[in-house]
């Protein structure tokens, strides 16, 4: 990790000569992307950075973001083209602040971006905004989804065609306040020696609006069917769930947090348990790491951020793309965003 001390030693040119990719998007600062294929193109859900002058803290309230921009590309080589604002927090009526890592979902030619922003009480719940096009303009519903807290949406469809949420993440994440569902102020995180918070998945309910069921905990367990533990800061779940299907398995990645990974795990189906498998993504420049996977013309890509465009500045981060490779057993090959 090169951590925000040691920013000032780092010269960018070497940098963005070694790193695998370039920025998707350079006219505006972009963050936690989220790949879709829709009807043959690639849309991006990314956060959209701004510097609002907040100071740094541990909750993250320098991450100060208003609005959605929507990418799309004819082809993973071409042009990320700017659709414009999708979606402003003064448009939403019940967020004030703090529009964090969106996705988005398809269902019956609708779309549906699903979002966390914080209320005027400064508690994240997690928004459904709708619209015709997949690159909006977005119409928000009234309300938050009953039920929902904490950050980082992410939304599967099975092969059935039901899909599931999957959110939550630690810190200025909030989801330490919470257990089973239900917030107390007085909440903090598990001791190291006790088994870690899990990230939370919930089935939507038709109408992609509402949580169909009470949200549960998806368990990440290690290779002896033990839950991860809290002190286990290198492999535990931090933020950024994402879900992909590939080979017949459910393969659940998320960020490590604190320890900068993106790390996966496996299970045989959307609410697990899933078994701990390894990194995905090395420690990026910036303190975030988020990040989306997407079959996209039968290869597979890992869409993720990094600080490198804002020479380091942690809140002003870039989308980028490169291509994911499977082992013959279907273990996911760590990819180190920068040459050595
Ligand atoms: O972009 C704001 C927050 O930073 C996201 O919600 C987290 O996943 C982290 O990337």
């Amino acid at each position: 990790k090169m951590p925000e001390e040691s920013i000032d030693h780092i010269d960018f040119n070497v940098l963005n000569q070694k790193a695998i990719s370039q920025p998707l998007v350079k006219h505006i600062y972009t963050a936690d992307p989220s790949a879709h294929v829709f009807d043959g193109k690639i849309y991006i859900y990314p956060s959209h950075d701004v510097d609002a002058g907040i100071p740094f803290d541990d909750l993250g309230s320098h991450f100060a973001m208003e609005d959605y921009h929507i990418f799309s590309m004819d082809s993973i080589d071409s042009e990320a083209v700017d659709n414009g604002v999708a979606l402003h927090v003064q448009d939403v009526p019940w967020a004030e602040r703090q529009m964090w890592a969106p996705d988005a979902a398809r269902k019956d030619s609708k779309y549906y971006l699903y979002f966390p922003a914080k209320k005027a009480d400064g508690i994240f719940q997690i928004g459904v905004a709708i619209s015709d096009s997949p690159t909006g303009p977005f119409k928000a519903e009234p309300q938050p989804i009953a039920g929902s807290y904490s950050i980082d949406p992410a939304v599967f469809e099975d092969l059935d065609g039901s899909h599931y949420i999957y959110f939550g993440g630690i810190w200025g994440g909030q989801l330490q306040k919470y257990r089973d569902n239900q917030y107390d102020i007085s909440n903090e995180e598990p001791l190291p020696n006790e088994p870690a918070l899990c990230p939370i998945v919930a089935k939507l309910s038709d109408d992609m609006k509402q949580f169909a069921e009470a949200p549960k905990q998806l368990k990440i367990v290690d290779e002896n069917g033990h839950l991860l533990l809290a002190g286990d800061n290198d492999r535990r779940f931090f933020e950024a769930s994402w879900m992909h299907y590939y080979n017949s398995k459910y393969y659940f990645s998320y960020s490590t947090g604190d320890t900068h990974f993106i790390c996966y795990a496996t299970g045989d189906n959307p609410y697990g348990p899933f078994t701990y498998q390894g990194r995905i993504l090395n420690p990026v420049v910036g303190w975030t790491s988020h990040h989306s996977i997407c079959e996209i013309d039968g290869k597979w890509y890992l869409f993720y951020h990094d600080s490198s465009l804002s020479e380091g500045v942690t809140h002003l981060r870039s989308i980028k793309v490169t291509e994911l490779t499977y082992d013959a057993e279907g273990r996911i090959q760590t990819i180190n965003p920068y040459k050595d």
